[in-house]
């Protein structure tokens, strides 16, 4: 299966790589080294190199407490970031935004791909994005980011998840996003405890059973932390190991900030996968 990003070819019959480029000032793990243009360019040309199908652009933190940004701030430090990536690199991009004024701006200087962390919940968001006629990630989240951290509970993590996302996967139809365009993703982290993320990961088959290609991102996540008692910087293994789980399972798109060791993970699961028994 194959998306045309504005006119760059993601194609998905292999799972591919989606690099994370923040250019926020207080974004988790990379302590928002990424405020210049130019140290954005030279990191999106190093993930280009190293096999990322796609680099996903964000210019508002979404970790757990963090402050809403005003979308002219967001639109100022994502727009000449994309610009020169689309300029220079013929990667498709991401915009990681939820603001309908943000995907407007990101589209219009060379983004080809929404990623929307509240699934185009906010007003005037699907209307944005049935007219800009890009694919379209929908994430599940529990909350916002300011609070979806506070005590999150489910009953049934996995169909409350699948459910949500499949509500907004109509939500999109009657907007006249056609079904094709869009890309499922179950929000590791976002308004979920560890052993909520567990299960979503032991049964994520279960979403990619629901027909429609599944992004995951778990790169460096607290998840990982908390299990296992390390900092961001010590969370390379566990991502790659999560990672594999999920292509295992079918996902097919892994963002990721480690671009190069995520490509070789899910080149060796994919081979493993491609083994003709008969
Ligand atoms: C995800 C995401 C983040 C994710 C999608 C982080 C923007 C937190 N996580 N988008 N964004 N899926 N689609 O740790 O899991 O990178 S931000």
């Amino acid at each position: 299966m194959q998306l045309d990003c504005a006119g760059k070819i993601l194609d998905l019959t292999e799972p591919r790589v989606m690099g994370i480029l923040n250019v926020t000032p207080d974004s988790f793990s990379d302590g928002g080294q990424f405020v210049s243009i130019e140290t954005a360019l030279m990191q999106a040309r190093q993930m280009a190199a190293e096999g990322a199908a796609i680099l996903d652009i964000g210019g508002e933190s979404t970790r757990p407490g963090a402050k809403v940004v005003p979308a002219e701030v967001e639109i100022a430090r994502v727009v000449p970031v994309i610009e020169a990536i689309h300029r220079e690199l013929d990667v498709a991009i991401s915009i990681d935004t939820m603001k309908p004024e943000v995907m407007r701006a990101a589209v219009a200087a060379g983004a080809g791909l929404i990623n929307d962390v509240q699934a185009l919940q906010v007003d005037g968001a699907l209307a944005a994005a049935a007219a800009l006629d890009v694919p379209i990630c929908l994430m599940h989240a529990q909350g916002t980011p300011q609070t979806m951290q506070d005590d999150p509970q489910y009953d049934d993590v996995v169909q409350e998840v699948i459910d949500f996302l499949l509500a907004r996967v109509a939500a999109c139809e009657a907007a006249d996003i056609a079904r094709d365009k869009l890309i499922l993703d179950p929000g590791f982290g976002f308004g979920k405890q560890a052993q909520h993320n567990l299960r979503l990961m032991k049964h994520l088959a279960n979403l990619v059973g629901q027909g429609l290609p599944v992004l995951v991102g778990v790169s460096r996540k607290s998840m990982i932390g908390k299990l296992l008692k390390v900092s961001t910087a010590e969370r390379l293994s566990a991502s790659l190991s999560l990672a594999t789980l999920a292509v295992w399972q079918g996902a097919k798109l892994i963002r990721s900030h480690d671009v190069k060791e995520t490509v070789q993970a899910i080149a060796m699961c994919h081979h493993v996968m491609q083994v003709n028994d008969g």
